[in-house]
């Protein structure tokens, strides 16, 4: 079969929800990914940051298959012998004390949005049904219909009303707004520290901190969506780390199974996931040992591989290396770490023709929005990689 055999039998049977480059992945290895026809690409986008070890690392597909061989899923109405250890090396990784295991992001930002919502009721004593919550302009945080309710853009919105109340949308890098936007009922403000499909945009300095402090003369639950930003992408376990400050609670998924299989989870403390009795809330999945199994390991990874600060180093040195191309498509270049957006001027004609451009020469990356190309390869990338990948970048926005 030829790509373009895989590619009309997913267009007749499957729904048109994503419009992808057409290349048809049959296997992959660390930064380079294999397409049916045996052509080899160096992964620029490494699933939206799900693969930060590497594709199919050996370390972590080693456990999936001996987990996959023991029990794979027990519900939650048992236990099993891997869950406690995922909770307890994700505390002493994290600092956090507890958390509560999810499957995709969406459902750990829905299990945040619903831990805020009864903290507010039950601890800050907002009355029922009242209880508000902050999001920023640009966010982006999951499909669902509470998730799409919040955000602001028109097409993740559109026909899919009616929305859930309760959300106040603030400017984004404007502490300001924040504080304006808070009323008695407001519960939570939950932020992307760099906003990823917003364009890796990365907010002014000491926005963090003074958003968290604004939360804290307020009693306000301050939420980090780490999701896209965490562990190890943006150069430090957390990007919210480049600030001093300690969020109630922070949401993880992608990165935490290595891309392996979908595991997330939200970190807090008891006064925030207390609020959850038995039967509040859960899923068939969620804390499943196989997805325990293989978050465990994929942890370990992140920590003896040393990709958190590869990531810092070799990131640093790719997005400098990346501003210095002279290219006249060039506006800006911006992220930390690893996690590095390119933005195109309007007339550059948009970002979609450099990353085709970049395909043909064997590199894989993603626009996001019109004129955003984003740069964010598995942590495993070597400096030589880099280098390759450099010189094809720099002729592609040179010579386009
Ligand atoms: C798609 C985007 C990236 C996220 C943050 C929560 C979630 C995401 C900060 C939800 C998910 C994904 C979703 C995926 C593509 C990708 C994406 F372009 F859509 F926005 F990465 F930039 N918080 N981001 O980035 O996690 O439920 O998907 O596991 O929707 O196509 P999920």
């Amino acid at each position: 079969m030829s790509a373009k055999d895989f590619i009309n039998l997913e267009e007749q049977y499957g729904a048109h929800n994503y419009h992808p480059l057409d290349v048809v992945i049959e296997r992959a290895e660390g930064v380079w990914v294999h397409d049916v026809e045996g052509k080899k690409y160096l992964d620029c986008l490494a699933a939206y940051s799900a693969v930060n070890q590497g594709h199919c690392h050996p370390r972590i597909i080693n456990a999936l298959k001996t987990q996959a061989e023991k029990v794979t899923l027990t519900s939650r109405a048992f236990r099993n012998d891997q869950l406690p250890f995922f909770y307890k090396e994700l505390s002493e990784l994290t600092g956090y004390p507890m958390s509560l295991p999810m499957n995709s992001g969406a459902e750990a930002v829905e299990t945040a949005l619903k831990a805020a919502r009864k903290w507010g009721h039950k601890v800050k004593g907002v009355t029922e049904n009242k209880a508000e919550i902050i999001t920023c302009k640009n966010n982006f945080a999951g499909r669902t219909i509470s998730i799409i309710s919040f955000s602001t853009e028109e097409q993740y919105r559109d026909g899919f009303g009616p929305f859930t109340p309760g959300f106040k949308i603030v400017e984004y890098g404007n502490s300001q707004a924040l504080e304006a936007a808070i009323t008695e009922n407001t519960v939570a403000f939950i932020v992307e520290p760099i906003q990823g499909e917003g364009g890796v945009v990365v907010p002014p300095a000491g926005y963090l901190k003074a958003t968290y402090d604004i939360c804290k003369k307020n009693n306000i639950l301050f939420i980090a969506d780490e999701i896209q930003s965490g562990l190890g992408r943006s150069g430090k376990l957390f990007a919210f780390m480049y600030e001093d400050i300690v969020p109630d609670a922070v949401i993880i998924g992608k990165a935490l199974s290595g891309g392996c299989y979908p595991v997330s989870a939200v970190l807090s403390k008891k006064e925030v996931l207390g609020v959850f009795n038995p039967g509040d809330h859960g899923s068939t999945f969620g804390g499943n040992p196989l997805g325990a199994a293989i978050a465990r390991e994929s942890l370990k990874v992140l920590i003896e591989e040393k990709l958190i600060e590869k990531s810092f180093e070799l990131g640093n040195f790719f997005r400098e290396s990346l501003a210095a191309i002279p290219s006249k498509h060039v506006k800006e270049v911006r992220g930390k770490g690893m996690f590095i957006g390119v933005e195109l001027k309007p007339e550059a004609k948009g970002a979609r023709r450099f990353c085709e451009a970049l395909k043909e020469r064997g590199i894989l990356c993603k626009e996001t929005h019109e004129n955003v190309i984003r740069f964010a390869p598995p942590l495993v990338i070597k400096k030589e990689e880099i280098d390759w990948a450099l010189g094809h970048i720099s002729e592609v926005l040179t010579t386009l």
